[in-house]
């Protein structure tokens, strides 16, 4: 992830990397707003190669955090699902360097009293300091891994934009662009990628906006350069490569919903007394270890998120 001169600031005013990371904690901390003048631009490198990862220093831990065994780097990094670069789950780390996420923008719109725009990575992460946060992600395939995100709470995010009283829901976009995603040139789903949060889910504090993992930024097959992190959900549910954030009044119809209705819901949490018609959610593989183990109940974060759900029918709200 380069570093380059914005066109509006002086050459004087560009900050290395680790400086940047460092004034932009400080930054958040401070509660500077949106948009401050000077900023360093993630700039486009225009090359073929997947963007070089960088190191994001001074991550302040977080009480969310899991003590279990972390799956290893090199699990994390080649056993992956983004159906954009193919089915199969080497296919993410084999065509990641065909994406290109250098420069990178986010569209943001919808019923919210900021401005709707495109905003550079830059604008977006600007006020938003760092943290890490180590969550298990289950995937309804009935795998499951812990993963050290590095990241910042979606609903800082949330609330930044100002949603009007008309936002219910948070609706997500993944990057198309066939021309570097094989598996949408294939069409092996019907693209772009879409998922949602009611607004509540997207304010909750376990929800995350991810650019990196291992204390550096987020290669391609995990999503580079911005994904979603919803730990108490099944995978699916936390999109990657986003582009598009938009807040909307009508639950947004996600991909895999559209795709497959009777087996994937708009909800997803974690239940492993509900079962997908092709797999028992009651067990699931930790990647790297031999025995199966229990799945739990909104993937362990019920104490944080079983509120929202009081009173709705998990079984039939899959
Ligand atoms: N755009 C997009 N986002 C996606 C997917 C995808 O195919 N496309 N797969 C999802 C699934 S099924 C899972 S389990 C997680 C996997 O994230 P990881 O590869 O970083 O572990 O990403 C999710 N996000
Ligand atoms: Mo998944």
């Amino acid at each position: 992830m380069l570093i380059k001169q914005a066109p509006d600031i002086r050459s004087s005013e560009i900050t290395p990397e680790h400086v940047y990371y460092n004034r932009r904690q400080f930054i958040g901390a401070s509660g500077a707003a949106l948009g401050a003048a000077g900023a360093a631009l993630l700039g486009g490198s225009g090359g073929v190669q997947a963007a070089p990862q960088e190191d994001i220093p001074n991550l302040a831990p977080s009480p969310f955090s899991t003590d279990e065994r972390l799956n290893s780097f090199e699990e994390i990094t080649s056993y992956n699902n983004f159906y954009e670069f193919g089915l199969d789950k080497e296919d993410p780390k084999r065509y990641a360097h065909e994406l290109t996420v250098e420069p990178w923008s986010v569209r943001v719109e919808g019923h919210i009293n900021r401005p709707a725009a495109d905003y550079t990575l830059e604008d977006i992460l600007q006020p938003h300091p760092l943290e890490e946060r180590i969550y298990r992600l289950r995937c309804v395939e009935a795998w499951s891994m812990v993963v050290p995100w590095v990241g910042f709470p979606l609903a800082d995010l949330v609330r930044r934009f100002e949603p009007t009283s008309r936002a219910r829901y948070v609706r997500f976009e993944t990057l198309y662009r066939p021309e570097e995603f094989r598996g949408q040139r294939r069409r092996n789903l019907t693209y772009p990628y879409v998922e949602g949060l009611r607004m509540d889910e997207a304010l909750n504090p376990l929800a995350i906006l991810v650019v990196g993992l291992y204390g550096k930024t987020l290669l391609n097959q995990n999503g580079a350069p911005l994904r979603l992190m919803v730990p108490w959900k099944y995978g699916f549910k936390s999109l990657k490569s986003i582009v598009k954030i938009e807040f909307v009044e009508e639950q947004p119809r996600n991909t895999w919903n559209v795709e497959i209705p009777h087996e994937y819901g708009f909800y997803a949490n974690v239940n492993p007394e509900v079962n997908h018609p092709r797999w028992s959610q009651a067990t699931e593989r930790r990647i790297g270890s031999f025995f199966r183990q229990r799945t739990q109940m909104f993937n362990g974060y019920g104490d944080q998120v079983a509120h929202m759900y009081a009173g709705m029918d998990l079984a039939a709200n899959y």
